[in-house]
Formats: C-alpha cells, sequence, structure tokens
C-alpha cells in the first residue's frame, strides 16, 4: 500500500460510510418466534459499531497508512435502561489488548440505531486499582440514584510465583443521575472469597438495600459457593454485607448444574418479581451458558414461587461461534411503558443481540412451563400430560 494522501482519503471515507450503514442498518425480526420472544435479524452492536475516532488515529501526517490504531475484539454484556424517552446500553467493550471498559449506546429505538456516544465511560479508581471491569448491571432505585455494579478484577496477591492467571473478582459500585457524571463508591464487602454477578434490587426491602450476589470461592469455579445469593446492606457508600443466603442454587443436571448468576434486575409484576439468570452447565465442548427465568414472590423477592425447568434462550445460529463460544449472556432488560420487555443479550462474549417479549407472555412461561422434574422420566410424564390435554383439545 502507498501512503499516499489519496489511500488515506479512499481509506477513510470508505470506512465512514461503512461505519455510517452500520449504525443506522434497520433491523427486523425474524419471520419465526416460538410464541416466547422474538428474536431479530442483525446483533444490535457489535465491535464494528465502535466509532472511528476511538480507533483511528484520522491525521495523515502521523497515520500516512490510515492503520487501526486501538482495535477493538468484542462488544458484550451491556447493561440496559430507558432514560429521558431513549434506550441506553452501557456495553462491555474488550479492546484488542484484553482490557474491558464501558461505553454507552443511545438510540431512539429498542431494537436499531444504537451509537456510542462520543468518549467511552472513564471510571475512578479505589484504593486498590482495577485492572480490568466489565458486566455492568445498571438500577434505578427508589432512592433516586441509578446504580451500576460491575465485576472489578485483580491480579490474586497472594498467587504462586510465576502464576500469572489467578484473579479476584469482586462488585465494584458507581452511581449517576444523569448518565453523564458517575460517582465512585467504595467496592461491595462480602462475606466470599469471589464475586461476580452482583446486581442490586430496585426497592428497599426492610428499609435496607436488597443485592443479588454470586458467591465463588475461585475465579472461574464457584466451587461450595455458587447460586444466586441474596444479601441485604444498609448504605451503598460503605456497602458491606455480613450475610449472604442461597435463594437459587445450582443444581445436578440441569442448565444450571456448574453454576449460575442472577442477569439484569428482576422486573415488578403483578404475580411478583421476574428474574433471568443465566445457568451454566459442562460439556465435552467447554462450558455452555444459556437463560432462564424465575419468579420470586413481591414482598420476599428471595422467595423464588415459580422455575420453569429448562432454558428459555440458548445460542442458536451465529450466536453459538465467537470469542467464548456457546454462550448468551444477560445483564440487561427494559420494561417498557407498554409492557414491552426489550432483553439485550450477548452472545458467544462477541456481540449483543436483542429479544423482543412482554410481561404478560414471560409471566405466561414462568406459570405454565413444567419445572425440572430432575429425571428423563418426570420429562416424559409432562410430555405425556401436554399429549392427554391436546387430544380433549
Ligand atoms: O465467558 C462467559 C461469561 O463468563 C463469566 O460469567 P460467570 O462468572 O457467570 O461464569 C463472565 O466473565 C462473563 O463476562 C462472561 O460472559
Amino acid at each position: 500500500m502507498q501512503a499516499t494522501k489519496e489511500n488515506f482519503s479512499y481509506r477513510k471515507d470508505s470506512l465512514l460510510k461503512a461505519h455510517q450503514e452500520l449504525i443506522t442498518r434497520i433491523n427486523k425480526p425474524l419471520a419465526f418466534s416460538n410464541g416466547q420472544f422474538q428474536r431479530y435479524h442483525h446483533p444490535v452492536l457489535t465491535a464494528n459499531h465502535v466509532p472511528i475516532e476511538w480507533r483511528y488515529d484520522l491525521n495523515f501526517q502521523t497515520n500516512p497508512f490510515f492503520m487501526e490504531r486501538i482495535g477493538i475484539n468484542a462488544v458484550f454484556n451491556a447493561g440496559a435502561i430507558k432514560w429521558e424517552g431513549s434506550y441506553y446500553l452501557v456495553a462491555r467493550v474488550e479492546a484488542n489488548d484484553r482490557k474491558s471498559f464501558f461505553g454507552l449506546a443511545k438510540s431512539s429505538s429498542p431494537i436499531d440505531g444504537f451509537q456510542f456516544l462520543s468518549e467511552p465511560l472513564i471510571i475512578d479508581e479505589t484504593d486498590d486499582p482495577d485492572v480490568n471491569v466489565y458486566d455492568m448491571r445498571l438500577t434505578q432505585h427508589e432512592d433516586g440514584w441509578i446504580y451500576g455494579i460491575f465485576c472489578t478484577e485483580r491480579k490474586d496477591p497472594n498467587a504462586a510465583a510465576g502464576d500469572t492467571s489467578s484473579a479476584i473478582a469482586q462488585a465494584g459500585i458507581v452511581r449517576t443521575k444523569d448518565l453523564t457524571s458517575w460517582e465512585r463508591l467504595p467496592d461491595l464487602s462480602t462475606p466470599s472469597d469471589q464475586q461476580r454477578n452482583v446486581v442490586l434490587h430496585p426497592e428497599f426491602v426492610a428499609g435496607k438495600y436488597a443485592l443479588y450476589t454470586r458467591p465463588q470461592d475461585g475465579f472461574i469455579e464457584t466451587g461450595k459457593g455458587g447460586g444466586i445469593g441474596w444479601a441485604l446492606c444498609e448504605d451503598m457508600t460503605q456497602p458491606i454485607i455480613h450475610h449472604e443466603e442461597v435463594m437459587e442454587p445450582k443444581v445436578y443436571h440441569t442448565i444450571k448444574e456448574v453454576k449460575n448468576g442472577q442477569g439484569p434486575a428482576p422486573i415488578k409484576t403483578k404475580d411478583g418479581w421476574l428474574h433471568l439468570a443465566h445457568g451454566v452447565r459442562n460439556t465435552a465442548a467447554g462450558l455452555r451458558y444459556v437463560l432462564y427465568l424465575f419468579l420470586t414472590d413481591l414482598k420476599e423477592p428471595w422467595k423464588v414461587t415459580k422455575r420453569p425447568g429448562g432454558y428459555f434462550i440458548a445460542p442458536e445460529g451465529e450466536e453459538r461461534v465467537g470469542d467464548v463460544s456457546n454462550v448468551v449472556f444477560s445483564n440487561g432488560w427494559i420494561h417498557d411503558e407498554d409492557d414491552t420487555i426489550y432483553l439485550y443479550y450477548a452472545s458467544s462474549d462477541t456481540r449483543m443481540h436483542v429479544a423482543k417479549t412482554t410481561v404478560a407472555q414471560l409471566l405466561d412461561y414462568v406459570h405454565h412451563t413444567p419445572e425440572d422434574g430432575l429425571t428423563s422420566r418426570s420429562t416424559v410424564l409432562s410430555i405425556q400430560e401436554l399429549i392427554k390435554n391436546n387430544r380433549g383439545a
């Protein structure tokens, strides 16, 4: 390639044009829906959605080959919120150097048109600087703040010499009132060695802040910990949890056999709190992450009242392939004014998708999907029951 002004301009103009086409691309529903939710044709955010200004030096003098300077590897695991009439995703953006950070993308439509704001979020550090941050859950709390709880990862100080992998995951916390200025609070202190997938419940419970946690012994393995925990905290500016109770455990030979974790903050409905979570099982091809739903009591949100068996969303088609294949993960959904729910999920730690459903559909699903009977025989009995009823239909 010749480092000429003509080549520079041609490459720059082509890239800007392709980027503009991508971020303004119309999304359409796929033809088939299983009645539970509607998938869409295109991902809503990908690495290519990241602004050109974040990746390229646009000056011919300093970048004569119009070379990408800072590559973006993936955009995934986004928190979500509707704010002042617009839809926002706070995405995990991962650069080629493996560092994740947060990018806020905005659209007037829930299914397409997401564009990153001009700069990535810069999160203040605590006295113990974060090495990597990711997977922010946004909660609009009744105290008036929007909280973002994310995973902060640091090297394990007790790692043996030569062990360059062991890490400690904990819950970092920020809060904002305008999605522009973010105040860093101290990290959550809990009785567990490690935490991921910590989510703030939107209402006070017994006058306290309530949190869904995921106690775990190791960085990858949850060990004897695991399950979705429930804990109360007096003050988010001094966030300390003294006790966490597992309310939604991992279970042998289910979609959540190895581990599970709360997705976004639950949605309040007339029948209880609707929860979206991920469940993980092991296979010969590695871990498989799927999404599942459950319902908890309105007044006692730590009590599970409905546990539909199996997964709600599993990776399909191109979703099955990516940096960490066979994964769907969600930490953001939006409950719109008309009771539509936009469920934002990432596939294979690579890109973001949207699925559209409604509160009525999800309640029907949690009430009428048989619970996992934990044996093959019980699954056959559920199918027989369905067949019997269909014969009389
Ligand atoms: O790679 C799949 C997911 O693995 C982790 O989730 P969990 O702690 O529940 O296993 C996270 O790193 C998550 O970001 C990632 O998508």
